[in-house]
């Protein structure tokens, strides 16, 4: 099966860069995709693609560099096995809440081979196109599975949720755990609340061996989030991108005068 390339960055304790797709569009995941990052993800949450356009965009990103990744909008056994089946090489699982909750989303990331405890059903009808024929020999080792850590009960139980075997990290929504932590959504990382609520997500996230990893507003959080050791940022979205560019040039040709 062809290499996580994520899991190889992460063995090298490099940080690794991901892109985030909230438009539904295969041209733009391809465009994104070919922008340099380390991989890009498919935001089935809150962004704006079904299963049709996500597995568009998968087949998209097969041809550039970055490892294509799902944040599914549940934490649910089929959705999660139709993104991997798709071709999606790991999965984010938006609000885990508890260490229950964490298993049974890391289960139904692996199948129940090996020894290893998952509720995978077999059929990975895309996974063996871009993986390989030997996809289900090593889909257990090379698929990863963050779990979002973007509540106050997940918070609490962050510690039991990364000890969880089938979790191989955690990931950060700041923006609901600004809301959960009473600053808002958009609240600043570097508040003394949030600050220490990503502190102690990391730190559970090293003592557990699991990699940590955290969505940014912006390049200079992913930045300062790189600086922390946290070891997959992502600095926005397609739409923020596009928005700011449009802006920046059409501020460009207003402040200019007519000669
Ligand atoms: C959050 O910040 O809550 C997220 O889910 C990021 O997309
Ligand atoms: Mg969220």
């Amino acid at each position: 099966m062809k290499n996580n390339h994520l899991r190889e960055l992460f063995a090298r304790r490099q940080t690794a860069v991901a892109g985030w797709m909230s438009l539904d569009s295969a041209y733009a995941a391809e465009v994104v995709g070919s922008c340099g990052f380390d991989a890009v993800v498919v935001d089935c949450q809150h962004g704006m693609a079904g299963h049709a356009q996500m597995v568009a965009m998968l087949q998209a990103l097969s041809h550039t560099t970055a490892v294509p990744l799902v944040r599914v909008s549940q934490n649910n056994l089929a959705e999660v096995n139709r993104a991997l089946d798709a071709g999606a090489y790991g999965i984010i699982c938006p609000l885990v809440n508890s260490a229950t909750e964490a298993r049974a989303f890391g289960r139904a990331c692996r199948y129940p081979l090996g020894g290893v405890e998952g509720d995978r059903s077999f059929g990975p009808a895309r996974g063996l196109l871009v993986g390989g024929n030997d996809y289900a020999d090593h889909a257990n080792a090379q698929i990863l599975a963050l779990a979002m850590i973007e509540t106050l009960d997940g918070l609490d139980a962050v510690e039991a949720i990364a000890a969880v075997p089938q979790i191989d990290g955690l990931f950060i929504g700041p923006s609901d755990l600004g809301i959960a932590l009473g600053l808002g959504p958009g609240a600043a990382h570097d508040h003394p609340a949030m600050a220490a609520a990503i502190e102690r997500i990391h730190a559970a996230g090293n003592a557990a061996g699991k990699v940590t990893g955290i969505w940014c507003g912006s390049a200079e959080m992913a930045r300062d989030m790189r600086v922390k050791g946290l070891q997959l940022v992502v600095p926005g979205h397609d739409v923020i991108w596009l928005k700011a560019e449009i802006k920046r040039r059409l501020a460009t040709i207003a402040a200019s005068t007519a000669s």
